[in-house]
């Protein structure tokens, strides 16, 4: 009997050795940027470390509201892409981690400013500004003239040809209708909007939707990064890419710890991983053109020239407040979506 219970004890300690070990060995990635970036940075990640990254392809506002809804059981270690108002009001609600990574010497000082502002829980990892694109066979076959400026989107003839997100499920929507409070006002910024919706077809729930489906025809004009509309020029669709006259937002692309991380060691090394030159350089392998926040690190040169386009100071500790980004979305909930088009 002895020898049984002594043969059964060291097979169970086995056991939880090898379960331990599996456990170690892996990461639950949220990931909020383009699916084949999300893609390429997992995978580069477990043939990096050999760590098992089980990664989900959610939008910004998705995502964060996934990570407060799990926030008694997280499930996930790190949310790494997406823009940063979310990451700042999870920062905030205290949905996730501090943590100074040895790498944050190599990083551009707009990414420390994200990080410092949240009190180290949240983190640049690109910047990238808002515009618009639209499709140049489109816009010829309906006779439309080219548009320049926001405003311009406003025109009557534009009925149906805009397309953008919800700002509740993306990042991209929320940043555009923040941006246009910050350049016309909350009261005119919101008429804006309201002028918008007349002419939006669909609001779709992912924030670079509307390019793709200006790139494969079936949309006009789309509301998006600039980035995300020059990945479908440089595909080769009939895309044209607007900075708008009147000026415009932009986004610092985020990465933070979730708090609670079931894999918090394994979330710590992705996170020091994808702060480096060589991880930010995978950006260029998929025609992510947004601007990495590793100082050594390429932009491309079909990259947005931010230093060319007016960009308007972004209020990032006002608009990725709790209570300014809840705000925001009540209002626009009620006040334009209900509208009739
Ligand atoms: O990777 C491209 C990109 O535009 O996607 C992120 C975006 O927030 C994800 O889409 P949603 O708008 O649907 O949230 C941006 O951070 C990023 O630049």
């Amino acid at each position: 009997m002895r020898k049984l219970a002594a043969t059964s004890a060291g097979a169970l300690m086995a056991f939880a050795a090898s379960v331990s070990a599996a456990s170690a060995d892996k990461l639950t990635l949220y990931c909020s940027a383009q699916e084949d970036w999300c893609q390429l940075m997992a995978r580069s990640f477990e043939d990096a470390t050999g760590i098992d990254v089980d990664m989900t392809r959610k939008s910004s506002g998705e995502t964060f509201a996934q990570v407060r809804a799990e926030a008694s059981n997280p499930k996930g270690d790190v949310w790494w892409g997406g823009t940063g108002d979310p990451h700042l009001q999870a920062a905030e609600e205290g949905l996730t981690m501090e943590y100074m990574s040895p790498m944050r010497d190599q990083l551009h000082d707009w990414a420390i400013s994200q990080a410092e502002s949240a009190g180290n829980k949240t983190i640049g990892i690109y910047s990238g500004a808002l515009g618009y694109g639209y499709n140049t066979d489109l816009l010829a076959a309906n006779n439309l003239p080219e548009p320049a400026c926001w405003k311009d989107l406003l025109k009557p003839e534009y009925k149906g040809h805009v397309q953008m997100a919800n700002p509740n499920s993306s990042g991209t929507a929320y940043t555009t209708l923040a941006s246009m409070v910050q350049i016309f006002g909350e009261d005119d910024g919101f008429e804006f909007m309201k002028g918008l919706h007349k002419n939006i077809n669909q609001y779709t729930k992912s924030g670079s939707a509307p390019i793709k489906a200006a790139g494969r025809g079936e949309n006009t004009i789309g509301i998006v990064f600039m980035h995300d509309a020059v990945k479908q020029a440089v595909s080769g669709f009939p895309v044209k890419v607007v900075a708008p006259c009147e000026g415009t937002g932009y986004e610092i692309g985020s990465m933070s710890i979730i708090d609670g991380a079931r894999n918090e060691e394994e979330a710590k090394k992705f996170y020091d991983w994808a702060l480096s030159a060589d991880a930010q350089n995978l950006a260029l392998q998929v025609n992510a053109f947004q601007v990495p926040s590793n100082k050594g690190a390429q932009t491309s040169d079909k990259a947005p020239d931010m230093s060319t386009i007016k960009l308007i100071d972004y209020d990032f500790a006002k608009y990725g407040s709790s209570d300014e980004r809840k705000r925001l979305l009540q209002k626009w909930d009620e006040d334009v979506s209900t509208l009739p088009q």
